[in-house]
């Protein structure tokens, strides 16, 4: 097909939230087409703009529908990369290629930080972010777009699949702002706690936007800031289950000669299937809360 509009399309919901100053959290879409079985991927996908359109704020989940950048997918757009087979990965460095080949495509968590900028949307909710693997040398788009991209991203830390202690190092090169919400331990997506102690804490969504101000007057610092939202310990993934779960995930990539962008949804999907369900629940719940307090930092710094 041919694409004759290589613009970033901004959905109606959204470019009237951003024309009349109302708070609008980004959502990426790699989660719902790469990151979460089917079919609940679509339900959970629904679920997440709620919880946002629940704090008052608006959602916009942002994807490519054949070639058309857009931000703030309408529930058919969002329906086709929950379920259309082929929907491409997309980080910053596949954006306009997949534009030109008219592609649909999923954003990741650097895609999405990029084109919400673009766009003019300063808050972001995710999973967990993409970073350094324990396997081969891989480190994740999600960072060095982080270490350029003035965006607020609610996370539950780095995904535990990670060297976690060397995404922190490489976060800190990297100049991203750290903080964590309610705690000074950084959290690993599935696990409440990562192993790792952080600098800087954070009490309530006024607190971040009172940062986020900070940082426009100071005009210095002109990267990331994440949010790092823990789950209640009572909600993580078993630790034990966790460890052994990830060692098979390792073992069968090494042995399946996975590599690159599927690494990820490889191991995620690992996880879903060899804990029948149970990582699928902590990750929905994980996403649902992120999206949560995105809305409300949002609407604070809206205000
Ligand atoms: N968090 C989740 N599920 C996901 C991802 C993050 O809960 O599927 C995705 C994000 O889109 C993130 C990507 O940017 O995984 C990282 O992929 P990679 O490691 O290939 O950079
Ligand atoms: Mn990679």
């Amino acid at each position: 097909m041919i694409v004759t509009d290589l613009h970033i399309r901004v959905g109606p919901h959204v470019a009237e939230a951003l024309r009349t100053g109302q708070p609008v959290v980004a959502l990426e879409s790699t989660i719902v087409s790469h990151g979460l079985p089917r079919p609940d991927n679509l339900r959970v996908a629904r679920e997440i703009e709620r919880a946002v359109r629940a704090t008052g704020a608006v959602p916009a989940t942002i994807g490519m529908i054949e070639g058309a950048l857009t931000v703030g997918l309408d529930d058919e757009q969002l329906t086709r990369l929950a379920t259309a087979d082929g929907v491409a990965k997309l980080s910053v460095r596949d954006l306009a290629v997949a534009a030109a080949a008219g592609a649909d495509g999923a954003t990741t968590v650097a895609a999405t930080s990029a084109v919400a900028v673009a766009a003019g949307i300063g808050v972001f909710a995710t999973g967990g972010l993409g970073g350094v693997h324990r396997e081969a040398f891989d480190e994740s788009n999600d960072l060095i777009t982080l270490a350029r991209t003035p965006i607020t991203v609610v996370c539950a830390g780095v995904k535990s699949i990670l060297d976690v202690g060397a995404t922190l190092e490489r976060l800190e090169t990297l100049g991203v702002t750290v903080v964590g919400y309610g705690t000074r331990r950084f959290p690993g997506f599935y696990i409440t706690d990562a192993g790792f102690d952080l600098d800087w804490s954070v009490e309530t969504p006024e607190q971040v936007a009172a940062v986020m101000a900070a940082r426009r007057a100071q005009g210095v610092h002109g990267g990331g800031l994440v949010v790092a939202n823990p789950l209640p310990l009572d909600e993580q993934l078993d630790p034990e289950l966790h460890d052994r779960t990830l060692a098979e995930g390792l073992e069968k990539l090494r042995g399946e000669g996975i590599t690159g962008k599927a690494v990820t949804p490889f191991l995620l999907a690992h996880f879903h299937a060899a804990t029948e369900g149970r990582s699928l629940a902590v990750n929905v719940r994980i996403i649902l809360r992120n999206a949560e307090l995105a809305g409300r930092i949002a609407v604070a710094a809206a205000a």
